[in-house]
């Protein structure tokens, strides 16, 4: 063991520099090339790289110092006394000892501007660079390019503001944190929800969801979280409708199908599709285009035991009430049997969700992206409705419009609202 003392090397130039940074705490293990102290001319920033391994007794300097080339700068405990080469310098070193040979300092212009870096998690981060500036030593750069940090975003608490190892190391620590449990500082993540022992509260079962539950799930978050919704709500009067309805039954027993109020409101959804062709799309991929379909297929969506269906009846607005219903009637029980085909659930431009057996008063149904919109159809009910002279009992019918906001204006959706509620208050239309 060898006590070694460490100067100043040549400094390019430079007459005097400040010591900016101490890069060890007293005790320190140091390898040959580890940087020992930071140092700052007017001009450049320098590390002074460790010519020995071994262990830091004491610093000889502290940050604020002025120092000029050969003063003494730290002393190491060194386990060999063979050390790299010093660099020439310009004026013979004064020494007591024997002047340890280091090589080339590095040296690095400040206040060059450099391209903004993403912070961390980027993969682009790759540098650790500094804009105009930012003051930092190579070593606080090279672990701020290790850790992909950009030194832009963080707050430096060494003299005149620059940054040191600790910033880097409380950067990191803030970032992690706030990955992990306050998402709210950048707002950019989906907080994940906490997973809860239930069975601490009561008995409990765990059980696997079907694969249609867990595809509905999947559909449901993904539509969710890309589609911006408005939801658009009015009544239809439906009492003539519901009067045309009944009127149908003997035939529709005739003809061995059932009529319900879903057949209608799915070719009234065709008219206004026709009618109103901006709901008809789709937006591209490429977010630069959008798909003007010029077919009318209407997804419906079906409640059966393992979970959502949504199978589509094609070409509606070809077809008339009785064809409707009866692929209303074959498509409910095939999707409630299993039986529907991949096929059978493809090509959708709008779907139509009817809880009208169910009950409520309305809901605001998920639109089934990349359609534009969905109709949700809640129970109809009696309803005093003033006609101008009195208020008269009329069946209404609860309707909400969700649409992808993308696509679809306030003043489209209610355009297409209000033909809906036209064709089905007014049957003449639907028969048009
Ligand atoms: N208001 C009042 N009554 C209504 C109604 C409404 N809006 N819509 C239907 N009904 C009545 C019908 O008149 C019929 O009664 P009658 O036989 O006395 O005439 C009865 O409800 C028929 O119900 P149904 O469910 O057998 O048939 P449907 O044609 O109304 O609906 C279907 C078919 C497939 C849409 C429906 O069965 C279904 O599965 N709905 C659930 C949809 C769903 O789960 N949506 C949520 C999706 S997740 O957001």
């Amino acid at each position: 063991m060898a006590i070694e003392i460490v100067r100043v090397p040549d400094l390019g130039g430079a007459e005097t520099v400040d010591v900016i940074e101490l890069s060890l705490a007293q005790g320190d293990n140091i390898a040959i090339e580890d940087s020992l102290v930071v140092l700052e001319s007017d001009k450049a920033t320098m590390d002074v790289p460790s010519p020995y391994e071994g262990q830091l007794v004491k610093y000889l300097v502290a940050e604020g110092d002025t120092v000029k080339i050969g003063d003494p700068i730290a002393e190491l405990e060194v386990s060999s006394s063979e050390s790299v080469s010093m660099p020439e310098v310009e004026e013979p070193v004064q020494t007591e000892v024997a002047e340890p040979k280091v090589e080339a300092p590095v040296i690095e212009e400040e206040s060059v501007p450099i391209p903004e870096q993403p912070a961390i998690d980027s993969e682009a981060s790759q540098d650790g660079a500094t804009g105009a500036d930012i003051y930092a030593g190579p070593s606080v750069r090279l672990m701020a390019r290790e850790l992909g940090v950009s030194l832009d975003s963080v707050a430096g608490s060494g003299p005149r503001g620059r940054i040191i190892k600790d910033d880097i190391d409380a950067y990191v620590k803030d970032a992690l944190n706030s990955n992990t449990g306050n998402s709210l500082a950048t707002g950019s993540e989906i907080p994940t929800i906490p997973a809860i022992d239930f069975s601490q509260f009561g008995a409990v079962d765990i059980i696997k969801l079907t694969k249609i539950q867990k595809l509905t799930a999947a559909n449901m978050h993904r539509n969710w979280l890309n589609v911006p919704h408005v939801t658009h709500f009015d009544d239809a009067d439906i009492t003539d409708l519901e009067d045309f309805r009944k009127s149908l039954k003997a035939e529709g027993e005739s003809r061995g199908v059932r009529i319900t109020p879903v057949s209608f409101i799915i070719k009234a959804i065709a008219m206004a599709l026709t009618a109103n062709p901006v709901i008809n799309r789709s937006l591209a991929p490429d977010g630069e285009h959008y798909i003007q379909k010029a077919y009318c297929n209407i997804g419906m969506a079906v409640d059966t035991p393992r979970g959502l269906m949504v199978p589509v009846i094609r070409n509606v607005d070809e077809k008339g009430i009785w064809e409707i219903a009866a692929d209303v009637a074959d498509l409910a029980t095939k999707a409630r049997d299993g039986k529907l085909k991949p096929s059978d659930m493809q090509g959708g431009c709008f779907s139509l969700s009817s809880l009208g057996a169910i009950g409520g008063n309305g809901f605001t149904p998920i639109v089934n992206a990349p359609e534009a919109g969905i109709l949700g159809v809640s129970k109809s009910q009696m309803k005093p409705i003033w006609n101008g002279d009195i208020f008269e009992p009329r069946l209404m019918l609860p309707m909400a419009l969700s649409y992808d906001h993308r696509l679809v204006n306030g003043g489209d959706a209610g355009r297409f609202m209000t033909d809906i509620v036209k064709f089905l208050s007014d049957i003449r239309h639907l028969v048009l």
